[in-house]
């Protein structure tokens, strides 16, 4: 399998499918494209139609979209969800309002795991993001906390989701307290995650349109 990512600082999307596919334990070529070069859009469409990354190519299967490639994997290595239908209809529901929500934190707050930016991007419309995702990471560990460290318990599609935000709340110093606040400190040590910060802090490009003025 060949994963087709992107700078791993600013990727959000790329980081979802790449822990996928490490949760998985699913040996990948990483390939990396650079955003923001001349040649970024023609490097990208070499593999993906889509002009987006992640793009994960198996054999003769090509797919592009983080969500389609984490259900894609699923049906191989089908633990990347809860075991019962209530359980992955709810890990389901909340990665999906991942990936078609949150346009306040995304946007205001993009993934830039290199710099420390505490208290910025803070409006009325990224606090009610936060505040959601708190929520969410809330019931979810009240519910199956029992079980493990993760969201569902087991490391799964939902942690993978919400990744990206464990790193912007670390960037951007938001502490939850409680459940959620443990639950960061388990997504930040694991080691998956630390693998790819610590690809990023190699990283030195710098994408202007992903940084918030000094
Ligand atoms: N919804 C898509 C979003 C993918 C996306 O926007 N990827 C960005 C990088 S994080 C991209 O490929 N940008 C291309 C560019 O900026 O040229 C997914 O889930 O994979």
């Amino acid at each position: 399998m060949k994963l087709v990512i992107a700078n791993k600082n600013y990727s959000s999307w790329s980081l979802r499918a790449w822990l996928a596919l490490r949760a998985v334990g699913q040996p990948f070529e990483e390939v990396r494209v650079l955003l923001d070069q001349p040649d970024t859009p023609a490097q990208i469409l070499a593999h993906s139609p889509s002009g987006r990354v992640p793009c994960l190519i198996d054999e003769d299967l090509t797919v592009w979209d983080s969500l389609a490639i984490i259900e894609t994997l699923a049906e191989r290595f089908p633990q990347l969800w809860p075991e019962t239908v209530a359980e992955r209809a709810h890990a389901r529901a909340i990665c999906a309002e991942m990936h078609s929500g949150f346009t306040a934190l995304r946007s205001q707050m993009p993934m830039n795991i290199r710099r420390a930016l505490p208290g910025r991007g803070r409006t009325p419309a990224s606090e009610a993001d936060i505040a959601r995702i708190v929520a969410i990471w809330e019931d979810c560990r009240r519910r199956y906390g029992a079980r493990g460290p993760y969201l569902f318990g087991a490391f799964s599609a939902a942690d993978a989701m919400y990744a990206p935000v464990c790193f912007r709340f670390m960037s951007y110093a938001v502490t939850p307290s409680g459940a959620a606040g443990a639950y960061l400190a388990n997504m930040l040590a694991h080691p998956a995650m630390r693998e790819w910060q610590a690809g990023a802090l190699a990283e030195t490009e710098i994408v202007p349109a992903d940084e918030l003025p000094e």
